[in-house]
């Protein structure tokens, strides 16, 4: 399995701005990003109901004009990131994504916060995106 930097990651989309990314995010509207927001991301756009996102149910949250190669390379990213590559973005994705942007440790991810990380995100899909074009 090819193996990439473990600081990449989750769902933003790169024609947007960080403020756009973090409130897409920020379910609940508090300015905080918190595991809860990000299970209800997952538990919002679960289709079938088994508590995961399939590649059908993600692409229903990206926008049609995103080059179909990176909405395939950030799906194959947050797969990756739950800890287990099974075609399915399940609810352990929430601590890994959080984990990932919580500087302080403190379990809540302010707007800093991710500004100054999200990037890390943004590259990861690109890189995803990358290896699906030279197949
Ligand atoms: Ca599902
Ligand atoms: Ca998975
Ligand atoms: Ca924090």
């Amino acid at each position: 399995m090819p193996c990439f930097n473990k600081t990449t990651s989750f769902f933003p989309l790169s024609n947007q701005t960080p403020q756009e990314q973090f409130k897409y995010l920020d379910t609940n509207g508090n300015g905080i990003l918190k595991e809860d927001d990000i299970l209800e991301f997952i538990k919002k756009n679960d289709k079938n109901g088994d508590e995961s996102l399939d590649f059908d149910e993600f692409i229903g949250t990206r926008p049609p004009s995103e080059p179909p190669l990176r909405s395939k390379g950030a799906f194959n990213l947050y797969d990756k990131m739950d800890v287990k590559k099974d075609g399915k973005m399940s609810s352990s994705l929430a601590p890994a994504f959080i984990k990932l942007l919580d500087k302080d440790k403190n379990g809540e991810v302010t707007f800093q916060e991710f500004e100054e990380r999200i990037k890390k995100i943004v590259d990861g899909i690109d890189r995803e995106a990358k290896k699906l074009e030279k197949k």
